[in-house]
């Protein structure tokens, strides 16, 4: 029998928004591709992948894919939709954009995305288009920059430890991460540590998995955590356990936040963040003799009002014991950063495009309020939404749902699926997946920059993001060259440092990072003042407090104490779920129906006191939305906690409402984030 296989291999990188960026080989044969593995060669994930993208093949070849242009024909929400032409498409929204234009200003227009596909040039090419249009601009910032923005107001950068050198600490403080579930392929390295002596602390206002690991787990009612931190510092200074000469040499501000922190003990911080004064003794002895010591953090901790200061605070923490001296020690967090530095941001998103002209801001967080403020000047009339889902990850979904729903606005959503989103458009395109792009993975959890090959064609008439903003420019009459280049060009253009043939015939390169680990070993930092601002004035002319400060958010039990009382649950919605990635994989049999359906999560102190047993139907409720959901008992939270795993769309909900209908939109203290973890229920039984 003559062989007729026509398999090939290729190799690609993971596009979603998630630390680990691991490399995977597709075998391809006859252009269909029939099996995707982690690639064995791959430095970081090793031949790995996550539960959600072993199933990916399922999702590029779903019947539910979207793979032709679509024109709404029923209500918006409803998902009527007919098929249309791509020259069809494109000329409504060209005449639909030039209206807005005509009538509004180009201001009127506003691009939605995330990093629905974090690919460089996927993530960066539409920059050119709508710079050149000078529509609005979004500040992204749901996930990621409020990290940066306090960290910063510490340490004068954003930059920080590689989590791969975890391997050399001796001390592990996991704070406010779920590595388990969210980073896993770096939990190998923890591992690695803790077999080699290293203990593992956990802080979570959630028994997490990743929690039921380590040596120790610290519970704090969530957003308190600040008040935790200085307390920590009171009994480091009081037990003379700061590394004097290290803080002498490089740090400011030492002495006024030592009397800062004299009236933090240990036991008024507990009656705070409800961690018993023991524990936080515990806490800052371990911290202040164990050598090295690393507090490693990712995301989830900034999603409060005060979540800049979280930050800012936290990263005061490696100055006092002088961490950042060892290798292994210090604070790791996203090292995106280091990868930006690759990057030519001018040439990717070519803000000479502008010319100029400087366009306004919304933040994407107030998605809500931008479609249905009255007072919007000018107002937003047409929308293109890709990379993203908002309908689902936007806080204050309902206000979202709204704004959708109005008549008068244009709206495009580009997307693989028919998401809740993507039910409200005008005009919905077929967007491509990573198996159909070639593009180039900044990783954001290891120091690897990835190479994406396409390794079949585009499903049925999908187009990546930069193939459609070419498209749009063209149907649009634009004629600047730079709307048009094709994505080698751009991933040249946007790369001047690396030798793109090789990057391509090897599939990753090393991001520059210090040779012995250790990112401040000399002691300075980018800061007014060259030393970590312990006080910082730069932030009192941002009009925050010089020193680290615990302010309780507004919308918590320690806040508005009017809405604490109507209130007095706190509501977290977390990702929870290892089939989902955000709200990327709950619609896909292989995904969604083996994580169940829908709940709310309470411990049984709060189920008692409603007379609620596990099952029970509920109303989940505040002034935002009401959520009907059953219950489900937990040893995993606080008692005044509540949880709503987040991902699930509106057709998984039995009310038809996703568990941001509840959050809160309010932004945070910096760093343009938002506070959907500071947000307050009341829980009641369905009678
Ligand atoms: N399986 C899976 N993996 C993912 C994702 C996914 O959806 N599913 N999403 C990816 C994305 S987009 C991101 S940004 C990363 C996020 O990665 P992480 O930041 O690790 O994950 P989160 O679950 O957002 O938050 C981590 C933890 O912060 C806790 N937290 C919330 N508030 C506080 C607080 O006030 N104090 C403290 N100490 N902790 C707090 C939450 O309870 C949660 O357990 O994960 C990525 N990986
Ligand atoms: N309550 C609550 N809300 C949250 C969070 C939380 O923990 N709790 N986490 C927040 C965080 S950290 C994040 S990062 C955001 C994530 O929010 P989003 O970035 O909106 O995440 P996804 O839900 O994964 O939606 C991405 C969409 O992009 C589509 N997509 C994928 N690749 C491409 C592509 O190449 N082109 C186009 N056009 N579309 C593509 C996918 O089909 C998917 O529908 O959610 C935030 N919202
Ligand atoms: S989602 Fe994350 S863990 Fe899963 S394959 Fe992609 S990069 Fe790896
Ligand atoms: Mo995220």
């Amino acid at each position: 029998m003559t062989d007729t296989s026509t398999a090939r291999t290729v190799h690609g990188t993971c596009h979603h928004d998630c630390p680990d960026s691991c490399g995977w080989q597709v075998t391809v044969d006859n252009g269909v591709a029939v099996q995707l593995r982690g690639n064995p060669d791959h430095p970081y994930s090793q031949g790995e992948l996550c539960p959600k993208v072993t199933k990916f093949i399922d999702r590029v070849y779903s019947p539910d894919r979207v793979l032709h242009p679509m024109r709404r024909v029923g209500a918006k929400g409803e998902g009527r939709f007919e098929r249309i032409s791509w020259d069809d498409a494109l000329a409504e929204i060209a005449a639909r954009f030039q209206q807005a234009i005509a009538t509004h200003g180009p201001e009127s227009i506003m691009p939605y995305s995330d990093a629905g596909n974090q690919s460089m040039v996927s993530i960066g090419f539409p920059s050119r288009f709508w710079n050149h249009l000078g529509a609005t601009r979004l500040v992204r910032a749901l996930c990621g920059p409020t990290v940066g923005a306090g960290v910063t107001m510490t340490n004068g950068t954003a930059k920080a430890l590689d989590p791969q050198e975890l391997q050399h600490s001796r001390l592990i403080i996991l704070w406010g991460t779920n590595t388990r579930l969210t980073n896993r392929h770096l939990w190998p390295t923890i591992e690695a540590a803790a077999a080699a002596g290293a203990q593992v602390v956990v802080i979570d206002p959630i028994r997490t998995v990743t929690a039921d690991s380590a040596d120790w787990f610290i519970q704090p009612l969530p957003g308190t955590d600040t008040a935790l931190m200085l307390a920590m510092m009171h009994v480091l200074i009081r037990d003379g356990l700061t590394d004097a000469d290290w803080v002498a040499m490089h740090t400011l501000g030492f002495a006024e936040l030592a009397d800062h922190v004299a009236e933090w003990t240990p036991e008024r911080a507990a009656a705070t963040c409800g961690v018993p004064a023991g524990d936080i003794e515990r806490l800052a002895t371990l911290y202040g003799t164990l050598r090295p010591a690393a507090i490693r953090t990712l995301i989830g901790a900034e999603h409060h009002e005060n979540g800049a200061m979280f930050f800012r605070t936290l990263a005061c923490l490696p100055a006092l014991v002088g961490a950042w001296q060892h290798r292994g020690g210090g604070l790791a967090r996203s090292v995106g950063v280091w990868a930006d530095e690759l990057i030519d941001g001018q040439a990717l998103h070519r803000p000479d495009l502008l010319a100029g002209r400087a366009p306004r801001w919304l933040n994407m967080s107030r998605l809500g309020e931008a479609l249905t403020d009255p007072a919007l000047d000018p107002p937003v009339t047409a929308m293109l939404v890709w990379s993203a889902n908002p309908l689902v990850v936007t806080p204050n979904a309902e206000l979202v749902r709204r704004g959708l729903a109005r008549d008068d606005l244009f709206t495009v959503v580009h997307e693989q699926f028919l998401t809740d989103t993507a039910r409200y458009a005008d005009i919905v395109l077929p967007a491509t997946t990573q198996l159909e792009s070639t593009d180039v993975v900044p990783a954001w959890g290891h120091l690897w920059l990835g190479w994406n090959e396409a390794a079949i064609a585009p499903a049925g008439e999908a187009v990546s993001n930069s193939e459609l903003h070419r498209r749009l420019a063209a149907a649009m009459g634009f004629t600047d060259p730079a709307l048009f280049d094709d994505d080698l060009t751009v991933i040249r253009a946007a790369l001047p440092e690396i030798d793109v043939d090789e990057l391509r015939a090897i599939g990753f390169v090393r991001v520059p990072y210090p040779d012995d680990g250790r990112p401040f070993a000399n002691g300075v930092f980018p800061t007014a003042s060259g030393k970590v601002e312990l006080r910082s004035e730069a932030l009192v002319s941002m009009g925050q407090p010089a020193l680290p400060t615990y302010v309780a958010p507004r919308e918590s039990p320690g806040g508005d104490a009017a809405l604490a009382a109507r209130f007095p649950l706190i509501l977290l919605t977390p990702k929870q779920h290892t089939r989902f990635l955000n709200s990327s994989y709950s619609h896909l049999p292989k995904h969604g129906p083996l994580e169940g359906a829908p709940y709310v999560e309470l411990c049984a102190a709060d189920a008692v006191e409603r007379e609620l047993v596990e099952g029970d139907c509920v109303d989940v409720f505040n002034d935002r939305a009401t959520v009907r959901l059953p219950v489900r008992i937990t040893t995993r939270l606080r008692p005044g906690v509540v949880a709503i795993p987040f991902g699930w769309w509106s057709a998984h909900h039995p009310d038809g409402r996703v568990a941001n209908s509840l959050t809160n939109d309010t932004l945070t203290d910096w760093g343009g984030g938002v506070a959907y973890s500071d947000t307050l229920v009341q829980v009641r039984p369905i009678n």
